[in-house]
């Protein structure tokens, strides 16, 4: 059996990532994530990201390069990451989140990541433009 995809977004512009605070489920609230969520039946992991960007976030976003790895979830779930870039709108905190930052990589420890986060975003850092 396949594992269930989640897939986030790793939004970097002028050398800050975007970091979004959980407020749901209450187990996961006040944690810190690259926004995104469950790739649906007959979906693809890009176009999952696209609608999770747009429904959360409540922009336009086009996936650019998927990070290499993947990183479990719990079971039968895993993480996947894609380097994203912003078409339009500004960022806003519309579903699951109560707060967004855009951090740059000096403040990236700086925020409480979910733990499965913190090995994903290590691989973006090592693989974005930081100035
Ligand atoms: N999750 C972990 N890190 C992330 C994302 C987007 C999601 N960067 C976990 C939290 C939930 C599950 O994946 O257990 C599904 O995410 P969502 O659909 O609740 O966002
Ligand atoms: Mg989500």
């Amino acid at each position: 059996m396949n594992a269930r995809v989640v897939v986030a977004g790793a939004l970097c512009e002028r050398g800050r990532l975007l970091a979004a605070r959980r407020s749901a489920p209450p187990e996961f609230a006040g944690r810190w994530e690259l926004p995104g969520g469950k790739v649906e039946p007959g979906e693809s992991p890009e176009g999952a990201l696209v609608r999770e960007l747009r429904e959360e976030l409540g922009v336009v976003a086009e996936p650019v390069e998927r990070i290499p790895g993947e990183w479990p979830l719990g079971p039968g779930c895993v993480l996947q990451v894609w380097t994203a870039r912003l078409i339009s709108g500004q960022p806003r905190p519309l579903e699951d989140h109560d707060e967004l930052r855009w951090l740059a990589v000096g403040e990236l420890d700086a925020v409480d990541w979910l733990p499965q986060d913190r090995p994903a975003v290590r691989e973006v850092v090592r693989r974005l433009p930081w100035d």
